[in-house]
C-alpha cells in the first residue's frame, strides 16, 4: 500500500483521503518521513525558516472555556489578568531595549525593533469593545512601524463580529486598515462536529472557521491554519481536518503554513496524555504529504520541544515559528519546552539538522543574513 502512495507522490498526483488514512495507521515512519522530505526539498530545497517574533496574550479571561485550555479562566478568577494597550507596548519596548542601540535609522526616525513579527492571540474578554482590538492594533503599528502584526484567530474575529455589529468582511478591512498583516490558524481544533460539541461546545464550528478563513483571504489577509491533535479525536478525523483545509486552499490560496498542534493535557479539563514523538513526526509527515497546495509546513517548537522540532525538520516541516520570547498557552497546560530561543540557538539548531537557517518576516519574505 505505502509504495503505491509513494509512486502517487512521486508522480505528482493527490493522495485521497483513504490514502491519508492508511499513513496515519502505518508503522513505517521512516518511509514516511524520507517521502515527506523528499516533498520539502521539492518546494522549498533545503530551507529551514524561522522568524524572530515575540508572542503577546492580552488577556487570558474567556467566555468559552475549551475544556483542553489551561490558559484560560473566566472573569473574577485569581489567576485572570488583561493588559493594558500601554502595558502591552511597554512589553514590545522591552524586546527593544535589548535590540542595542538600534535608534533612529527606523522609519520616522522610531527606533528599529530586534524582531520582526507580533503573534497577538488570547480569550474572549466578555467586556472589551471591537475599539479596543482596533486601538491595540493601530496604537502598535504606530509605535513599531516595521513589525508586521499577525493577529486575531478566526474565533476571535467572529467574536468581534458578534460585539461590534460587523460583518466577518467588514470587521477583517477595519482591521487591516488599522494596521493587522496576518492572521495565525489558531481555533481550528479538529472540524469534525463530535470532537467540537465534546471539547469546545461554545467555540464557533470547523465551517464557520473555514467561513472566516475564506473571507480573510478574500480580503487581502493571508493566513495559517492549525490542527489540534492527540486528544480524543481519531485518524479519519484529522483526515477529514485535512481535507476542509486543501479544499479551502484549492479554492482561495491564501494560506501560508499549516501547523499541526500537539495537545498537552496538564491542568485541563480532559486530561489525557501527551502525544507521543512517533505521532508528532508522522503527523507533520503526513501532512506535508496531503496538503500538496500549502507551501509550508511549520513545526512548532514550544508544543513539540526543541529536539522533536529539529528532527521534524528531516520528515516534512521546513519552518520552526520563531523565537516567542513569552508562551503562556502551551506552558500553562505543561509544556517542556523553554519560553524562548536566541536567533542564535534557532539558527543552531536548524544547521545541526543540516538545513539552511533562512530568517524571514510574517510574509515568508527571505531576509538578509544579519
Ligand atoms: O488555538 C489550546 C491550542 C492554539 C492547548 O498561526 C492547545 O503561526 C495544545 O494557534 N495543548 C494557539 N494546544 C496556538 C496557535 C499557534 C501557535 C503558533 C503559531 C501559530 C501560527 C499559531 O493553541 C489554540 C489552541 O488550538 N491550544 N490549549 C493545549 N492544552
Ligand atoms: Fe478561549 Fe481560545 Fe482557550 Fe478556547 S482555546 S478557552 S477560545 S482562549
Amino acid at each position: 500500500m505505502l509504495d503505491l502512495i509513494r509512486e502517487k507522490v512521486l508522480s505528482g498526483r493527490r493522495l485521497d483521503a483513504k490514502d491519508a488514512v492508511e499513513l496515519f495507521r502505518s508503522d513505517d515512519i521512516f518511509a514516511i518521513g524520507r517521502l515527506a522530505s523528499t516533498v520539502a526539498e521539492k518546494k522549498n530545497g533545503g530551507n529551514a525558516y524561522f522568524v524572530v517574533n515575540r508572542h503577546i496574550n492580552p488577556t487570558n479571561i474567556c467566555i468559552n472555556r475549551c475544556k483542553f485550555c489551561a490558559f484560560s479562566c473566566s472573569q473574577g478568577d485569581s489567576n485572570a489578568y488583561e493588559l493594558t494597550i500601554e502595558e502591552i507596548i511597554e512589553r514590545l519596548r522591552g524586546e527593544k531595549a535589548k535590540g542595542k542601540g538600534q535608534r533612529a535609522n527606523g522609519p520616522e526616525g522610531k527606533l528599529r525593533t530586534p524582531f520582526r513579527e507580533v503573534h497577538i492571540v488570547g480569550g474572549l474578554h466578555p467586556d472589551w469593545p471591537f475599539e479596543h482590538y482596533l486601538g491595540m492594533v493601530s496604537d502598535i503599528k504606530k509605535e513599531f512601524p516595521s513589525i508586521h502584526i499577525k493577529a486575531f484567530t478566526a474565533v476571535e474575529i467572529d467574536h468581534f463580529s458578534r460585539i461590534s455589529g460587523l460583518t466577518i468582511s467588514a470587521v477583517l478591512e477595519t482591521l487591516k486598515d488599522k494596521g493587522l498583516d496576518v492572521m495565525p490558524g489558531g481555533g481550528a481544533e479538529i472540524f469534525a462536529e463530535r470532537v467540537r460539541n465534546k471539547l469546545c461546545p461554545e467555540k464557533i464550528s470547523g465551517e464557520r472557521w473555514l467561513d472566516v478563513h475564506r473571507a480573510a483571504h478574500r480580503t487581502g489577509i493571508w493566513t495559517n491554519a492549525t490542527m489540534l491533535y492527540g486528544h480524543i479525536e481519531d485518524y479519519r478525523e484529522r483526515v477529514d481536518h485535512l481535507m476542509k483545509l486543501r479544499n479551502l486552499q484549492d479554492e482561495t490560496n491564501g494560506f501560508q503554513a499549516f501547523i499541526p498542534l500537539a495537545y498537552h493535557p496538564k491542568n485541563t479539563d480532559i486530561g489525557g496524555f501527551y502525544s507521543s514523538g512517533i505521532d508528532d513526526l508522522r503527523t507533520i509527515a503526513v501532512s506535508r504529504l496531503v496538503l500538496d497546495n500549502f507551501d509550508h509546513i511549520k513545526a512548532y517548537w514550544i508544543m513539540l520541544g526543541e529536539k522533536v522540532a529539529q528532527l521534524s525538520l528531516l520528515f516534512g516541516a521546513d519552518d520552526l515559528d520563531g523565537t516567542i520570547i513569552e508562551e503562556k498557552i502551551t506552558h500553562a497546560a505543561g509544556a517542556m519546552s523553554s519560553q524562548g530561543m536566541t536567533k542564535a540557538e534557532m539558527i543552531d539548531l536548524i544547521e545541526r539538522a543540516g538545513k539552511i537557517a533562512v530568517e524571514r518576516d510574517a510574509f515568508y519574505n527571505a531576509l538578509p543574513v544579519s
